[in-house]
């Protein structure tokens, strides 16, 4: 390994300048709105405020798994936060989510407007709000947990470790992409050997552990994430192979995929989701081709 960049911390860390890469721009070491900037309301009891990055895809595959279940009181308004132009830092954003990121939904249905953020307790607080997606048994719902918040801690590796120094530092350092790709790798090998065992997550059945994971480590396997997919040889994940692709076949995980995305095909481009006839009517190859 060779040792570049020799760098000697400074006794007090100072911002001065732009660290570089992908994000740069929107980065700040301090929290808090930046500009006013009211959310829009729509008419259903659930308002969605995100992006379909991984941690977007969560929830509205949720909101649209728990609509093909029948629970009609998961209707939702879904709008985009581009993260990108700094809407998180919004004020009526950062009302709702203190640490400007997506996702955020507020509740409507209740006596009290009520926030969440973070996707892991979006989806639990939805799990529990519906009696959907996550067991009763206790030891089920044990295990459906562990696997929820498996994710939510293993998942930074993935996206602040290895995604940023592989995909989005200003150059290529080896010793992050080291230390990274054999955390994820140790990660892909952990979901490989539980999958092995069972068909989904957290057992028999698909739970709320499925829709946090498979976006971040289904979809890795794909390349569709950092284009990563050939050098972390993920199609040798096998289990994860096959449970990535018998979710990706269901309709509201094609659905939910699309909602608030900004990028890529137009046909998969739901920016703005108030209906199920959206899928039909307003994906933006369909906005752009009346336009
Ligand atoms: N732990 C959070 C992470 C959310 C997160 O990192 N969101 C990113 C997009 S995937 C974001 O909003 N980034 C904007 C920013 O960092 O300013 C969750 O799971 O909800």
């Amino acid at each position: 390994m060779v040792a570049t960049g020799a760098y000697e911390p400074p006794k007090i860390w100072k911002w001065e300048k732009e660290s570089g890469g992908r994000f740069a721009s929107i980065n700040r070491p301090v929290s808090g709105a930046t500009h006013e900037m009211e959310l829009p309301r729509g008419r259903h009891p659930i308002q969605l405020y995100s992006l379909a990055t991984p941690n977007g895809v969560k929830v509205t595959v949720m909101l649209e798994e728990l609509l093909a279940a029948g629970h009609t009181g998961a209707e939702y308004d879904a709008y985009v936060i581009r993260i990108g132009k700094g809407d998180q830092f919004g004020s009526g954003f950062v009302d709702i989510s203190p640490n400007s990121k997506i996702p955020a939904l507020v509740d409507h249905s209740l006596p009290k407007p009520t926030r969440v953020f973070e996707s892991g307790a979006i989806l639990l607080y939805l799990a529990e709000k519906f009696g959907a997606f996550i067991s009763e048994d206790p030891s089920e719902r044990a295990e459906c947990l562990s696997w929820l918040f498996w994710q939510m801690g293993s998942a930074p590796y993935l996206g602040g470790g290895f995604g940023h120094f592989y995909a989005y530092a200003p150059y290529k350092m080896e010793y992050p992409i080291d230390r990274y790709t054999m955390e994820v790798k140790r990660q892909l090998d952990v979901l490989d050997k539980r999958l092995a065992e069972t068909r989904y997550v957290a057992g028999d059945t698909y739970t709320v552990a499925d829709m946090a994971i498979w976006p971040w480590y289904g979809v890795l396997t794909t390349g569709r994430l950092y284009d990563a997919a050939e050098f972390l040889a993920a199609n040798e994940y096998l289990n994860v192979v096959r449970w990535y692709e018998e979710i990706a076949a269901r309709d509201a995980v094609v659905r939910g995929r699309k909602v608030n995305r900004v990028s890529g095909p137009l046909e998969d481009q739901l920016h703005e989701r108030h209906d199920v006839s959206d899928f039909q009517l307003r994906t933006q190859d369909k906005l752009e081709a009346v336009a």
